[in-house]
């Protein structure tokens, strides 16, 4: 059976989405190891029946929570065969950070973008093709709590599970950073850990502490001897890369986005 998890920001309508898709259809239980609740649930589309995986939400992807291991850990190593990233229209570069870092584990990502009945009342207007193509990924317009957009998202997201994955990275580092990445995956060749490398390469320039315990523990020993050095310079990379993301947003924000200016604080 295909897997499909859904990940967004708190508040974004992520259980509205997911209560659409699997109607009474769903269980709930907890991740092993943690009290962070799992729910789960089903729905058949054509006569085959998909498993519905509700992540928690989170902002971003990092190791700062239970949460975020979670979400990560599950769409690393879960095997989920598309990745619903739901997006709060009205809220959009924010919720796109997350989706900057779903983007860098090279999974398939598909943008349900929710609240569309909430962003026109506030006149922010979405040119959906222009997102898609700037993120590099599909993107469908849905309202979950009025059922809009629900079979329009179940139809592109089977075809896109049943799609080659041809995706690649659409924003960049930048040269200082990209050359890190290249070193470290360098001192990782033959070596088989259980996330993606170029992921772990960036999550070692970003100071994840659960990254560098997994290195301390089964990394090869040319990249141990370096851990003490890239952690020290982690604290300028990590700035920078998040920088990078913020840039990329906002370029494709730029794009496709058009909001009504802000209301000035006449308060005096
Ligand atoms: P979660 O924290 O991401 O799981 O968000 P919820 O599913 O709990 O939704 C948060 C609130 O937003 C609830 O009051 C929902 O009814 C509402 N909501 C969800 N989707 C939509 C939508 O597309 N439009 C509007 N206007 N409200 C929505
Ligand atoms: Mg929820
Ligand atoms: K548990």
């Amino acid at each position: 059976m295909n897997t499909i998890a859904l990940v967004g920001n708190p508040n974004c309508g992520k259980t509205t989405l997911f209560n659409a898709l699997t109607g009474s259809n769903q269980h709930v239980g907890n991740w092993p190891g943690v009290t962070v609740e799992k729910k789960e649930g089903k729905f058949k589309y054509n006569d085959k029946q998909y498993n519905v995986v509700d992540l928690p939400g989170t902002y971003s992807l990092g190791a700062y929570s239970e949460d975020e291991v979670v979400a990560r850990d599950f769409i690393l190593k879960g095997n989920p065969d598309v990745v619903i990233n739901v997006v709060d229209a009205t809220n959009i570069e924010r919720n796109l950070y997350l989706t900057t870092q779903l983007l860098e584990m090279g999974t398939k990502v598909i943008v349900a973008l929710n609240m569309m009945d909430e962003a026109e009342i506030k006149n922010i207007k979405i040119d959906i093709e222009k997102l898609s193509k700037g993120l590099g990924v599909p993107v469908i317009a849905t309202v979950a709590s009025k059922k809009k957009g629900i079979e329009n998202l179940i139809k592109e997201s089977i075809a896109y599970i049943n799609k080659d994955n041809s995706f690649s990275m659409p924003f960049s580092y930048g040269e200082n950073i990209d050359k890190e990445i290249n070193n470290i995956k360098g001192l990782l060749v033959n070596t088989h850990l259980e996330y993606p490398q170029d992921w772990i390469a960036v999550k070692l320039l970003e100071g994840d502490q659960d990254i560098y315990n997994l290195i301390k523990s089964k990394g090869p020993d040319h990249i141990k001897e370096r851990l003490v050095s890239l952690e020290e310079d982690a604290v300028e990379y990590e700035l920078e890369i998040v920088d990078k993301r913020y840039d990329f947003i906002g370029k494709v924000v730029s794009k496709s986005v058009s909001k009504p200016s802000e209301v000035i604080d006449t308060k005096t």
